[in-house]
């Protein structure tokens, strides 16, 4: 077998879903459905200032849901989560990420944007800023609060910069839940999915220029998301704060100190991650030509296996963009036009096959029926659909 990479290309763009209200971050479950978190469109209820609009309101409704896509068949199997947006729906925060652990058991996050003092004076909703197990996906409202990662901002505070909070990424890894907060700019973990909260690690604030006004100002990491790279180490990517602008982000590679160095630069508000079989990273970029500049287009860009070459494999076909995931045969799924109600999509991104690319999990099972018993390459087989543990086990 080859060990040459090449550089992936498209053949097709699929959607998957439409109509959904913000989706977010999406997964493939043990059962092979991808499920997608929807940050819904708020609701009539209390309200809180908007994160992003001065002067305007995030109103609460109970609007959120988790999606499941399986064989053409797009459903809502759960229901009635918490969801605050702009009264026309946009711009919304809630449900942003669903993960299964090694049992099969499903979890997911809400996030908040905001103080959470917010969400227990003002809203008085306790499901935001927690993490969460599913206990039902028969379509109805059905979960168990975990952890209060809100509580641990407002005690905490780690990075010494506001009070705030917006969980943003879900991974599990060893039994571990680790939780991108990207209000609070930090990495977070909790331990068999129960407790208190533990800081993994904070990510620096840095030095730019304000356009408005020309002056210094402190901006924000604003980490979007997680993943866990083929050498087992964890890689988080960054929106980037106000002025969010054009070639600020970095990829950040969790060292064995827990510290975050930089893997890779000159990227434009990321909003998820994903390395491929191969050790390719994909790194999906929400607005290409920054937040605040031009169109709204996203990018999707591959970073080669030795981190020297990078490619533009889609722009123009994603809109604001906000979850990657990369399924058991390569092809990539993404989330779109994450952050207006009643548009949102799933696409499959097919790729190009050749033999090389084609042949891999085929190579991985033969080697592994010969190695071991068939029950194994049973649980092999079921581990290529369930892309957490791809890396895990290694
Ligand atoms: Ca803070
Ligand atoms: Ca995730
Ligand atoms: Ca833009």
């Amino acid at each position: 077998m080859s060990a040459t990479v090449k550089t992936p290309q498209i053949s097709r763009i699929e959607v998957l879903a439409s109509g959904l209200d913000s989706p977010r971050k999406l997964n493939f479950g043990p059962d092979g459905a991808l499920y997608v978190t929807e940050a819904g469109r708020g609701g009539t209820g209390a309200s809180i200032p908007s994160p992003t609009q001065p002067g305007a309101s995030a109103f609460y409704g109970a609007t959120g849901a988790i999606t499941r896509i399986q064989n053409g068949i797009v459903e809502r199997v759960v229901t009635g989560l918490p969801s605050l947006a702009l009264p026309d729906g946009s711009d919304a925060a809630g449900v942003s990420d669903i993960e299964f652990d090694a049992y099969g058991n499903a979890y997911a996050i809400v996030g908040l944007a905001s103080n959470p003092a917010n969400r227990d004076n003002l809203l008085q909703v306790p499901d935001f800023s927690q993490l969460i197990a599913i206990d039902n996906f028969d379509g109805g409202a059905s979960w168990t609060r975990l952890s209060d990662f809100g509580a641990y901002e407002q005690n905490n505070n780690p990075d010494g910069q506001n009070v705030d909070t917006n969980l943003y990424d879900l991974l599990i890894k060893d039994n571990t839940a680790y939780v991108v907060d990207a209000g609070a700019n930090a990495l977070l973990s909790q331990r068999a999915f129960g407790g208190e909260p533990t800081l993994e690690t904070i990510f620096p604030t840095r030095t730019t220029t304000n356009p408005l006004t020309g002056e210094a100002i402190v901006q924000q990491s604003v980490p979007t998301s997680a993943t866990v790279g083929p050498d087992g180490a964890l890689y988080v990517g960054e929106l980037t704060g106000f002025p969010f602008e054009q070639g600020a982000a970095q990829v950040y590679r969790i060292n064995t100190e827990g510290q975050p160095e930089v893997y890779a630069g000159g990227f434009t508000n990321i909003s998820d991650l994903a390395f491929d079989k191969s050790g390719g990273l994909y790194v999906l970029e929400y607005d290409a030509d920054g937040i605040l500049n031009g169109t709204d287009a996203g990018a999707l860009i591959y970073v080669s296996p030795d981190g020297k070459t990078r490619t533009t494999i889609a722009d123009d076909e994603l809109i604001n963009p906000t979850g990657l995931e990369i399924g058991s045969d390569g092809d990539i799924y993404i989330s779109n036009k994450g952050f207006i109600a009643g548009q949102g999509e799933v696409l499959r991104l097919s790729l190009e096959k050749d033999i090389t690319f084609g042949c891999a999990p085929l190579y991985d099972l033969v080697k592994h029926y010969i190695m071991s018993d068939l029950a194994n390459v049973y649980q092999q087989a079921l581990s290529h659909s369930f892309p957490v543990q791809l890396y895990s086990g290694a």
